[in-house]
């Protein structure tokens, strides 16, 4: 039976328009997605929007809108966004749907069925932004005299009606947990913070609000909403169809093999949701993972600073598989990385356009040129020979390790590692002189290189899809043999198989002319 592998993204407020952090986790993700889909396994991908909770329904009131109407709006924008990505999400949720109602009533019966639900009164501080109550000493007044959260946002007093789950029964459990699976939280900072979070001593949580009704009712007393993030987290699920029927086709997906997040949010996903999951008798997700943010020039994005990007703004300026293809390579995943249009353009061309496209085009263009065109028949290998084809067929073991640590930058950073070193052996083979003095050594050497080709273009489908199959139909390889099956000897290239001449795949990237841009 083929291994089921389930992935999400967070599912982002759509109180506003998509940003360029938006744009990384689902390319990051996706990337992930792909990689598993070629390494032969059952994906389910899903992404898509956190529509309920205080802020949307403040931000629509800004806007003079209805909420509906504002969640609707960039709802759509998120998904757009992910067309544009090129995003191979196999589902896209919206929590404002039937679907999710459904579900996100079924976990809360079963929490409160286990005892874990009570009423009480809630007073203490909220921050709107980020959706989440805060200890008073997690928060401090600053200069100007309003009282911010541990994240920068301002928080508010609250004192209202409330359910409550009882969170402050579930820490020995979650530091159990933490215990037994260590791999249950990326990357390993993160765990740190999570434990010693716990450890510090958890109070119950309030769960439901009274004062807006922006949300999804509580079973059996309307008048109260559920907390945004108890349907939030349920989302994962809901389009599992896990909890509501377990015979659907899609339920074997859960439990999910990783939640891919921000960093800012670890503490729902690692604290929070494997506690509602545990009271509700439901098998756990396997893995957690925090990757960091992206700074624009090092500084935060922020409205009021005027420096957020439009993720399309980026693609249409320097194509699509080239911002995927900065973001993962130049971006430690798991850490906070940094972009800068000088960096975008610097590695677009050091490693694309010098680096996997010029390789590509100086020697397929040669096999086309003095070889009719055709793959040339290897002769005897030589050592070097036999040590780049052995660099290229030991990539996927290292890549499927670094996978299994999410270090989707080193997996990056290893076929570039391939690329460079097919350089240095075309550079040191010299098949132009052969190609005068050893015709039979030539097409030995381009045999090798364009085999080689082969394999670098068969790794970089899941960061850059459609540049990867177009280097793949350069080499003239069938679309049914473009898995990771067919990496190694499995799949070399068959002398004789006609090849286009090659057109270019990475164009080097020129910025603009000054007065052009403005
Ligand atoms: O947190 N760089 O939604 P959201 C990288 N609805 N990632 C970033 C980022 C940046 N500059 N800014 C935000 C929410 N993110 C909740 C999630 S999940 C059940 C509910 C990431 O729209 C952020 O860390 O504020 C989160 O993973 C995702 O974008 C959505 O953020």
């Amino acid at each position: 039976m083929t291994e089921k592998f389930y992935i999400t993204t967070a599912i982002a407020y759509p109180n506003g328009k998509p940003h360029i952090g938006h744009a990384y986790e689902l390319i990051a993700t996706d990337a992930m997605a792909r990689f598993q889909r070629l390494d032969g396994k059952d994906v389910f991908f899903l992404t898509g929007t956190d529509e309920h909770g205080q802020k949307m329904q403040q931000t629509a009131r800004a806007e003079g809108i209805s909420t509906e109407e504002l969640a609707e709006r960039n709802s759509n924008e998120f998904r757009a966004m992910g067309k544009m990505l090129n995003a191979s999400n196999d589902d896209f949720i919206r929590t404002t749907e039937p679907r999710h109602h459904a579900a996100s009533q079924e976990i809360w019966k079963r929490m409160a069925a286990n005892g874990d639900i009570y009423k009480d009164s809630y007073a203490g501080w909220y921050s709107v932004r980020d959706e989440a109550y805060y200890a008073e000493d997690e928060t401090q007044v600053r200069a100007d005299g309003v009282r911010y959260g541990p994240q920068g946002t301002p928080v508010e007093w609250v004192e209202e009606e409330s359910y409550f789950f009882k969170l402050s029964a579930y820490e020995d459990k979650l530091l159990k947990l933490y215990e037994d699976q260590p791999e249950f939280i990326g990357p390993v900072e993160r765990k740190n913070e999570v434990v010693s979070f716990v450890k510090s001593g958890l109070k119950d949580l309030s769960i439901s609000r009274t004062t807006f009704d922006w949300g999804i009712k509580v079973p059996d007393d309307p008048k109260h909403v559920m907390y945004v993030w108890v349907d939030a987290l349920t989302n994962y699920i809901t389009a599992t169809g896990y909890l509501t029927d377990q015979n659907g086709p899609r339920a074997k997906y859960w439990p999910a093999d990783v939640h891919i997040i921000g960093k800012d949010i670890i503490r729902f996903h690692a604290v929070y949701w494997p506690a509602f999951l545990m009271s509700a008798g439901l098998p756990l997700p396997k893995k957690v993972f925090a990757h960091g943010f992206v700074l624009n020039k090092g500084e935060k994005m922020s409205k009021s600073l005027g420096n957020v990007v439009d993720p399309a703004n980026l693609v249409n300026h320097f194509g699509l598989d080239q911002v995927r293809y900065f973001l993962l390579r130049e971006v430690s995943f798991g850490h906070d990385g940094s972009y800068s249009e000088e960096a975008i353009a610097t590695r677009i061309n050091a490693d694309l356009a010098n680096g996997i496209g010029n390789l590509a085009s100086r020697s397929l263009s040669m096999i086309v040129k003095n070889c009719d065109a055709k793959i040339p028949e290897p002769g005897e290998l030589t050592d070097a020979d036999k040590a780049m084809l052995a660099t290229a067929d030991a990539m996927i073991a290292t890549c499927r390790e670094e996978m299994s640590r999410l270090a989707i930058h080193k997996i990056v950073a290893t076929i570039i590692g391939t690329v460079n070193e097919a350089d240095r052996y075309f550079a040191a083979q010299e098949p132009w002189v052969l190609r005068k003095t050893d015709t039979a050594r030539m097409a030995t050497v381009l045999y090798v290189t364009a085999e080689v080709v082969r394999q670098i273009a068969i790794l970089f489908q899941p960061i850059m899809p459609a540049s990867s199959a177009k280097l793949l139909d350069l080499v003239a390889v069938p679309e049914d043999r473009r898995s990771f099956a067919f990496l190694g000897e499995a799949g070399r290239l068959t002398p004789g198989t006609v090849l286009d001449a090659p057109t270019p795949v990475f164009p080097r990237y020129v910025a603009p002319e000054p007065d052009a841009k403005a």
